[in-house]
């Protein structure tokens, strides 16, 4: 049976690497974009697919509930994939409220038109509320603790990841009390193509192909478990097509690495990838700067449950994966050129002490 998807967050970073998956998987499904175009939303994502008839893009708030009533009826939607939200730790220190917004206000106005939408329709349709979250839910791990796993208590310690928590906890109410058959999955650092250039992996990328300082918080040896882009987007596929309403899965790629690691394989990589870099080798142009608020030490995903449970694997190392991004972001220079636009220079300034 077809889908008919309303993808919310889909010109953003995994949202549009999802749309060009499912499109290109499942030709037969109707894919909607629900996109506001924040600084992060970018229609160029999406190039390519606006001529193919079962692509849809609609620029809108998911705060906006008539127009979400709107598209979940004329487009006879019976699966959202949610991942719409303000997503930047630094940006939402800087400014909490439109995380509050988005990911906690935004998130309950999508589950209160399609709870009414679910309601109103008598037909037996495999309907979903796929909602895409983070690790960072989970808090922050010491050295020796065991990865996060779906049963470790929530405790968020960012202003993001609270409102994170906050939309994650609406969702999984709404399956408890209405039966809404929601799907929750806590996903670890994603990382390839069309990544904002604000996150620390486009970050080093084009700081070093502009010989600007690669900014490092703290002492660097702060932890994250790294997942390629497509990797997420093959679990939410099976999440969607076999999961179970109600449940969450985690998923993660088993590849934690230290900061200072990844950012000096990413130095390596541009110096045997770049031809003429500014300043070289790469590695000399690493600073360490004033740390974040907060900065949760470790994350690691036990992502045992999706594979067990529903068959999914990883298909890409964090070697391979690294080299394909940063000969991503080496090819791609029209694409990331026009966003270090104004804006984010005044974010820059206002979030590196160095
Ligand atoms: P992103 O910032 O690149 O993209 C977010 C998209 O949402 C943008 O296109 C933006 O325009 C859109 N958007 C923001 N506010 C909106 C609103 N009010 N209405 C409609 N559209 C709005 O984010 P991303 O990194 O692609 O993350 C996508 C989702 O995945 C988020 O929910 C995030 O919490 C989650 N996630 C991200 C990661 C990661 O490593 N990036 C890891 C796990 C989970
Ligand atoms: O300039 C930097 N220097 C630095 O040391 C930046 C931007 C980051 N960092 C550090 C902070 C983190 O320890 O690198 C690590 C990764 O930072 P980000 O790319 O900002 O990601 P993180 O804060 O871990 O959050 C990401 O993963 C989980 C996404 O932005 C979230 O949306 C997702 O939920």
């Amino acid at each position: 049976m077809s889908r008919q998807l309303l993808v919310t967050g889909g010109a953003g970073f995994i949202g549009s690497n999802f749309v060009h998956h499912w499109c290109q998987n499942y030709p037969h499904d109707r894919v909607v974009v629900l996109d506001a175009l924040t600084y992060a939303g970018n229609i160029a994502n999406l190039t390519g697919l606006e001529k193919q008839e079962n692509f849809r893009f609609v620029q809108g708030n998911i705060c906006d509930r008539s127009l979400v009533d709107k598209l979940l009826q004329t487009e006879n939607i019976d699966t959202i994939a949610h991942f719409a939200a303000e997503s930047h730790v630094d940006r939402s220190i800087l400014g909490p409220g439109a995380f509050v917004e988005t990911n906690v206000v935004g998130t309950y106005t999508l589950l209160e038109a399609f709870r009414q939408h679910w309601q109103a329709n008598s037909q037996p349709r495999n309907y979903r509320f796929l909602h895409v979250s983070t690790d960072e839910v989970y808090g922050s791990l010491n050295p020796d603790d065991p990865p996060f796993s779906e049963t470790t208590p929530y405790a968020p310690n960012s202003p993001y990841s609270a409102s994170k928590a906050g939309s994650d906890h609406l969702v999984r109410a709404y399956h408890h009390t209405y039966g809404l058959p929601t799907i929750i999955t806590n996903c670890s650092n994603n990382y390839g193509p069309y990544q904002f250039p604000e996150k620390l992996i486009p970050l080093m990328c084009i700081n070093t192909l502009m010989g600007k300082e690669l900014p490092l918080y703290g002492d660097g040896k702060n932890v994250r478990d790294w997942l390629y882009v497509g990797d997420h987007c093959s679990a939410l596929d099976v999440v969607i097509h076999r999961g179970i309403p109600g449940e969450t899965y985690n998923i993660g790629g088993n590849n934690e690495v230290e900061n200072i690691n990844l950012v000096q394989m990413l130095c390596q990589l541009m110096d045997e990838l770049a031809p003429n870099l500014p300043v070289s080798p790469a590695a000399n142009l690493i600073t360490f700067v004033k740390d974040r608020l907060g900065h949760d030490r470790r994350y690691a995903i036990d992502a045992t449950k999706i594979k067990t449970q529903l068959g999914w694997t990883p298909s890409v190392t964090v070697a391979e994966g690294l080299r394909l991004t940063v000969a991503w972001y080496l090819t791609h220079e029209n694409w990331w050129k026009p966003l270090l636009s104004q804006e984010y220079q005044a974010y820059y300034q206002k979030n590196y002490v160095f």
